[in-house]
């Protein structure tokens, strides 16, 4: 890779979190560092518990593997592993997995001297999965609460969950969570297509710069957020996304266990017209 001839002079030592100079080397284009190895552990780890899970389970149906949390009978205690506990081991490696790789991203970042924008913002889709299958199962008192491991089987989970609360929409947190991804998807699609407009034009013409961009949106929408500005509000839009999506989920039965139409009750009770 012509790359990486260019590349050698960025590949210095140090900036390693723990470990010092172990495992501070690359295999091809990957750096390993500590926590690559734990990442590789975990990975692969939990990738044969889920193999062995559908070893066992009835089918090798890709869509239709499934690897269930326990049964809510067993609370917040270890399962047997046909019964569940595969399921919190594979927890166990997928959290230990997330964790190594955002903190991988940290060490990288280090060493090249970068700040730490990637892994924070990496951090935020931890956070929601994690309320998903650690957080909410532990205020609801059992694993059996977190979602199975099998690509149509998720897809069963959240149904069931929304209807739970009859008609998941109503949830306000909710609400705001897609409001953020679809404003994500809007800046994304602005961004890109103003970026590809200026610095790709027609053979022949001018490639355009910052200028162009903010005079671009001056005169469409009256202001230019600017170009680091439109990465600030990126970054922004899709850590609470996720941020949003986590209070979402927590909120619907530690907090709220009715329907979430119903909570909108105080709107209607809200002494202005209520009487
Ligand atoms: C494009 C980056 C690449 C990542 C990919 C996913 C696996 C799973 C494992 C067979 C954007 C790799 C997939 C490693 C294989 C086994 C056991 C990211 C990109 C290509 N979901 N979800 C999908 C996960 C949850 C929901 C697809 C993961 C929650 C809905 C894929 C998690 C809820 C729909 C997938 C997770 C939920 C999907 C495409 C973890 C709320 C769809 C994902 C760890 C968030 C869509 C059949 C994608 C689909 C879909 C993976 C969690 C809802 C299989 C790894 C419980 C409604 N989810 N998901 O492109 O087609 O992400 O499903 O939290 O419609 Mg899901
Ligand atoms: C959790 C993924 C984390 C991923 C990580 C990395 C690997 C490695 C390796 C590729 C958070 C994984 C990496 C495995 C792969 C290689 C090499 C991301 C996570 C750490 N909803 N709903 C959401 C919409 C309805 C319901 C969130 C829309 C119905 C429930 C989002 C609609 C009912 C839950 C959202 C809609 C319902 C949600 C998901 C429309 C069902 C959740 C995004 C248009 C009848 C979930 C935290 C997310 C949530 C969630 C959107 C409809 C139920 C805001 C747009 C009405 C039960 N819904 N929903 O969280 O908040 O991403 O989870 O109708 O639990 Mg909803
Ligand atoms: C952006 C950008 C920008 C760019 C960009 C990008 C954002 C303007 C300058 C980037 C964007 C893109 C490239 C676009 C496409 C990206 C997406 C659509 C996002 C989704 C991405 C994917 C789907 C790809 C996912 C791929 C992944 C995650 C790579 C998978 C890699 C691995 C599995 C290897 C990881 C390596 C590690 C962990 C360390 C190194 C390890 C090895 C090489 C293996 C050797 C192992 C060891 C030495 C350890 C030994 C192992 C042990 C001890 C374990 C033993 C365990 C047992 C159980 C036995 O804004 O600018 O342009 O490009």
């Amino acid at each position: 890779m012509a790359m990486l001839s260019f590349e050698r002079k960025y590949r210095t030592r140090g900036g390693t979190l723990i470990g010092g100079d172990l495992f501070d080397f690359w295999v091809g284009p990957f750096w390993v560092g500590f926590f690559g190895v734990t990442t590789i552990f975990f990975a692969l780890l939990g990738t044969l518990l889920i193999i062995w899970g559908a070893a066992i389970g009835p089918t090798w149906n890709v869509w239709r593997i499934n690897i269930a949390p326990p049964d809510l009978s067993y609370g917040l205690a270890f399962a047997p592993l046909k019964e569940g506990g595969l399921w919190q081991l594979i927890t166990i490696c997928a959290v230990g997995a997330f964790c190594s790789w955002a903190l991988r991203q940290v060490e990288i970042a280090r060493k090249l001297g970068m700040g730490l924008h990637v892994p924070f913002v990496f951090s935020f889709a931890i956070l929601a999965y994690v309320t998903l299958v650690v957080f909410r199962p532990l205020l609801m008192g059992a694993w059996g609460y977190g979602f199975p491991y099998g690509i149509l089987a998720h897809l069963d989970w959240v149904s069931n969950t929304g209807y739970q609360y009859l008609h998941f929409h109503y949830n306000p947190a909710h609400m705001i969570a897609v409001s953020f991804f679809f404003t994500n998807a809007l800046a994304l699609g602005l961004h890109a297509s103003l970026i590809l407009s200026a610095a790709n034009p027609p053979k022949g013409q001018m490639v355009k710069g910052p200028e162009y961009e903010n005079a671009y949106f001056r005169d469409t929408i009256g202001y230019s957020i600017g170009t680091l500005g439109i990465h600030r509000l990126g970054i922004f839009l899709a850590a609470s996304a996720s941020f949003w999506s986590a209070v979402c989920i927590i909120i619907s039965g530690p907090f709220w266990s009715r329907g979430w139409p119903e909570w909108w009750t105080w709107w209607l009770n809200l002494p202005i017209w209520a009487h």
